[in-house]
């Protein structure tokens, strides 16, 4: 079976996944894709034969030809279109988030769960990169021990001029937020947001960097810094601390080069390029949980968690208190 995809949103993310549904994972294609730039969407299919450029995102869903859709919009689109998803019944990638506030999410989560199966995956890729996965098989396996702390850093190159403050939070720190619930197995119960001094180089009113605190049911502490306009390059980087033992992603750089009494090795510019083995994962596993009948990857519920949490995180950001994460009950279909 050959996977038949359509794409929601060709900007830089859709164009990237229509290039690689397209060519590079295997048992899938690009049978349709919408964008509000036609050009736009022509461009992102111009070597890809079987794609045809609709004028109707909505017609893209209920298409016939079309097997699965992949949603790659702008965030506020995400709930209405992975409403018609489910209402065709047809699995669904939407890229974090699954939609801008947790009530949203919430109700995409009910619809989910009145069909009584799974369809929606969302995009937080950075469960399919190889350190995270290593980390996480380490601490599954009883290597290092229980989890006490874990440190993360998120710097960005550089974000637009005027980004409104909690972006960091809700673009880029949710991502952590998500990774964290996934290594460490287990919900965030509470929030804090610190604002360090803010680079001069950023123009205001954005808080950059900024350094949250979140902990989590069982105790374990996270911190997260989020600078987003750290001009060097794009960097991740995560250390797990445990009982009897540390973990932490290696830097992904493939060379050293010496040169003039000096080493340098390259940084990566953006999440592109950094995780590009973890996109083409994701959507390799996406297609082939849909050919296996099943959903994969981070759930509906998983999308709900990171925007609650990450709301808490803004409530924090604003009023500087320590803030608690009010999750619902979590349905049974989501194990
Ligand atoms: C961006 O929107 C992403 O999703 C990237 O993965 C993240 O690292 C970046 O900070 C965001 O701005």
């Amino acid at each position: 079976m050959t996977v038949n995809v359509g794409i929601i949103g060709t900007g830089v993310m859709g164009a990237d996944h229509a290039r690689l549904l397209g060519g590079v994972v295997s048992g899938a294609t690009v049978g349709a894709v919408f964008d509000v730039d036609r050009e736009r969407a022509s461009a992102a299919v111009a070597s890809i034969s079987t794609a045809r450029v609709l004028d109707d995102p909505l017609a893209l869903i209920k298409d016939a030809d079309i097997d699965a859709v992949l949603i790659a919009s702008s965030d506020e689109t995400h709930e209405r279109f992975v409403l018609a998803c489910l209402g065709a019944g047809k699995p669904v990638l939407c890229e974090k988030p699954l939609a801008p506030t947790a009530a949203a999410c919430l109700r995409l989560v009910d619809a989910e769960v009145a069909l009584g199966r799974r369809f929606v995956s969302v995009g937080f890729m950075r469960r399919y990169d190889d350190g995270y996965l290593e980390l996480k098989r380490m601490l599954d396996g009883g290597l290092i021990g229980g989890a006490l702390l874990l440190h993360c850093v998120h710097r960005n190159v550089r974000a637009p001029d005027g980004w409104p403050s909690e972006m960091l939070i809700t673009a880029s720190a949710v991502h952590e937020i998500d990774i964290s619930r996934w290594l460490l197995g287990e919900e965030i119960v509470a929030a804090s947001c610190y604002r360090p001094r803010r680079s001069a180089l950023v123009a205001e009113p954005t808080q950059d960097p900024q350094f949250l605190v979140l902990e989590t049911a069982s105790g374990v502490l996270i911190d997260v810094e989020v600078f987003v306009n750290a001009r060097y390059g794009y960097e991740v980087r995560c250390e797990l601390v445990c009982e009897e033992g540390a973990a932490a992603l290696d830097e992904p750089a493939t060379s050293v080069l010496r040169r003039q009494g000096a080493e340098s090795r390259g940084v990566a510019r953006d999440w592109r390029d950094r995780f590009s083995g973890a996109y083409r994962a994701e959507l390799q596993d996406w297609v082939d949980g849909i050919v296996a009948g099943e959903a994969r990857g981070a759930s509906g519920w998983d999308g709900y968690a990171a925007i609650a949490v990450a709301e808490s995180c803004v409530a924090a950001l604003e009023s500087g208190r320590r803030t608690d994460v009010q999750l619902e009950a979590r349905p049974p279909l989501y194990g």
